[in-house]
């Protein structure tokens, strides 16, 4: 459902000129810097690279990864729940690859040098964000297909571009990742497809589940370009490929004709196809609201927060076991060498 194509609607690439970035980096470092950016070349860990790229880097590759295990919580509430033996097998294998995913971007940040010790104390401590989208809750079975259909597909349209970001080991874990949300995507449309099939009342659960969550998927892909503080900086260095403006459009003109295969309205009156510009013109997203959950005070923030600190405090003799079993191990064979 989802190309490979790097294409944006006409006028992307029109960005306001890049703020320059203090300069207090070694001049001959940060030109080999450049002229490898500028070649689209990529930079990997043993790399010289000017602090605030790795910053840039630290920041957005451990935000992702936050919500990727923030992000199994909504769907992992509806496992035991699930109508099927089928339906659960696929929750489970699409919520364990959620784990999964953030164990690649935990292992790309650490790359960096920062600790994952040090991300999950951010995250704990409500320092560090993690995506909108996962703080609103499931309220019903639809919602579980929902936010395959349109939270993987807004997280696919954004990680596309990712799988050619300038960071050698974030672009490689992209290419799997991409690969597995495809599968989350079509099985979330799937389980879709299946209840617009059905009665009425699960026809009504569908329409519902999509009038609560659009919205918020518009939002996921970030501010408006023009209110985005680090979308000029990101796209020249090749971190971000697609502005937060363009994948959005790319996003609802993708999923317009899906809607319509699968017989459910988008909420918005505004949403209609402009033949002029080439693309579907959609209405105001509610900025307020989605900073409002961005910092700490949307629906389920608290409890989000508090689930994955008991979850690491639920697991810390799991970690002391694996550390007691890799030191026992390191003895033994220092004792065979001796
Ligand atoms: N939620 O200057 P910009 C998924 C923050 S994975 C919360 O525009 P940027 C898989 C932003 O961090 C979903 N905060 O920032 C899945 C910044 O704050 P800071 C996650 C947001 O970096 C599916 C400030 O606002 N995907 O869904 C959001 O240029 C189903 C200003 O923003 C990624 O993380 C938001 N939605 O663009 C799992 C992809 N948007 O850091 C389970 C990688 C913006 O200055 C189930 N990340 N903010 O304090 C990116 O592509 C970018 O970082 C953006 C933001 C596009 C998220």
């Amino acid at each position: 459902m989802y190309t490979q194509s790097f294409n944006v609607p006409d006028g992307a690439g029109q960005q306001p000129a890049v703020k320059p970035v203090l300069r207090t980096e070694p001049p001959e470092l940060m030109a080999k810097f450049d002229a490898c950016i500028d070649a689209d070349g990529r930079i990997e860990p043993q790399d010289w690279m000017p602090e605030a790229y790795r910053k840039t880097l630290v920041r957005q590759i451990s935000q992702h990864a936050h919500s990727e295990i923030v992000g199994m919580l909504p769907e992992g509430n509806w496992i035991s729940r699930a109508p099927s033996l089928k339906r659960k097998a696929i929750l489970i294998a699409k919520v364990q690859d959620e784990g999964g995913h953030g164990l690649y971007l935990y292992s790309a940040a650490e790359t960096l040098g920062t600790s994952r010790d040090q991300m999950l104390d951010a995250l704990h401590t409500g320092k560090a964000k993690y995506s909108s989208i996962f703080n609103y809750p499931t309220l019903n079975w639809a919602d579980v297909g929902v936010i395959g259909w349109l939270v993987d597909g807004a997280a696919i349209m954004n990680q596309i571009p990712l799988c050619r970001c300038s960071y050698g080991p974030y672009a490689r874990a992209m290419v799997r990742v991409c690969k597995e949300e495809s599968f989350h995507q079509r099985q979330g449309y799937e389980a879709l497809l299946v209840m617009m099939q059905g009665t009425q009342a699960q026809k009504d659960m569908v329409q519902d589940a999509v009038n609560r969550y659009w919205w918020k998927c518009l939002a996921m892909f970030g501010p408006p370009d023009a209110d985005s503080p680090n979308s000029v900086q990101g796209m020249r260095w090749g971190i971000k490929r697609i502005s937060s403006d363009d994948l959005r459009q790319k996003f609802v003109d993708a999923t317009v004709p899906q809607a319509k295969v699968l017989g459910v309205t988008l909420p918005d009156p505004d949403l209609k196809w402009n033949e002029e510009r080439g693309h579907h013109d959609y209405g105001q997203i509610d900025w307020d609201e989605f900073w409002a959950t961005v910092n700490g005070n949307g629906p389920m923030n608290k409890e989000r927060l508090a689930t994955r600190v008991k979850a690491y405090n639920d697991g810390a003799w799991v970690r002391e076991a694996a550390l007691a079993h890799a030191h026992k191990q390191q003895q033994r064979t220092l004792k065979e060498a001796a």
